[in-house]
């Protein structure tokens, strides 16, 4: 078997460093990223030597904004790992699923670990995990890194999906308005970009994002042609594009953890 690359990603403090920890051991690398004084830990999977385990920084977004953030969306971008375990903590989902659904739209397989589970066992909250895979459209594990569970069914959940191959990859929906600006902004993109990034590229050049734009070296008529879209759909909502994908990512979420979470305390209400 080939040497299989998985990324664990992120926010600071979900649990990456102590699942990096259980799947490797000692069996761990750490240097920095190329140019910046970003630390880079790499290691092998204790249970199986043909896979790395690569732990990017903690990172809230794929935005440009911090040397972290540049790091994580180069090394997604450009070396490719073959999936991606997002390390979400389960005792605050809404503000961890929002790198997830910029994960997603990276096109590379993700697996979603709910970590923390042993906290949220406790508390009383439930969160239907089934639900948010369906929901979300990728594979969702429980797991607790501090005890150990469910860590390595995540990493087998990604071997299957690198196994399995490239099937339709279904990506947070938005507003049907902007669904219709983003396919616009792939059709201007055409094969400008790879097939499995163009959902990504679409929406950071929905949000003018500059990194995005010096990267895909456009042609003035591309360039003309997506500034239009932009603008007519800012026109449309009344609000401006980075505000407007930023909204419709959270809408997403409150949908999904309207769906997939049941608080302790609401549990107890409806019990009365
Ligand atoms: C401290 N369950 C519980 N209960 N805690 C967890 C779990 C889990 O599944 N996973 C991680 N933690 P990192 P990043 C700490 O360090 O792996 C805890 O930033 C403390 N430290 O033990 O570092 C983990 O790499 C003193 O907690 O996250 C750590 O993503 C008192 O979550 C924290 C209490 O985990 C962050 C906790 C001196």
């Amino acid at each position: 078997m080939a040497q299989l690359h998985i990324a664990l990603a992120g926010n600071p403090n979900s649990g990456k460093t102590s699942t990096f920890n259980v799947l490797t051991g000692t069996n761990q690398f750490v240097g920095n990223w190329p140019g910046v004084t970003v630390e880079r830990k790499e290691g092998r999977y204790k249970k199986n030597s043909d896979v790395t385990i690569d732990d990017l920084p903690g990172i809230y977004s794929l935005s440009p904004y911090s040397p972290e953030e540049v790091v994580a969306r180069d090394y997604l971008l450009s070396d490719t790992p073959d999936a991606i375990i997002n390390i979400i903590d389960g005792t605050n989902l809404e503000r961890n699923l929002y790198l997830t659904t910029q994960l997603i739209e990276t096109g590379i397989p993700v697996v979603v670990a709910v970590n923390m589970m042993d906290i949220v066992k406790k508390s009383g909250k439930q969160i239907n995990l089934e639900k948010l895979a369906y929901a979300l459209g990728v594979p969702v594990v429980g797991v607790s890194a501090l005890k150990n569970f469910g860590i390595d069914k995540a990493v087998n959940e990604a071997i299957h999906l690198i196994e399995k191959g490239r099937t339709e990859v279904s990506f947070p929906h938005y507003d049907r308005r902007l669904e219709a600006a983003l396919s616009e902004i792939e059709e201007v993109l055409g094969s400008t970009v790879l097939a499995k990034y163009s959902r990504f590229y679409s929406v950071k050049l929905f949000e003018r994002d500059e990194q995005a734009l010096t990267q895909l070296d456009l042609s003035k008529i591309q360039q003309k042609e997506i500034a239009e879209i932009v603008q007519i759909t800012e026109k449309i909502f009344g609000d401006d594009a980075e505000s407007l994908i930023i909204n419709e990512r959270y809408n997403f979420i409150t949908h999904l953890t309207t769906l997939c979470v049941v608080n302790g305390d609401h549990f107890k209400l409806s019990l009365s």
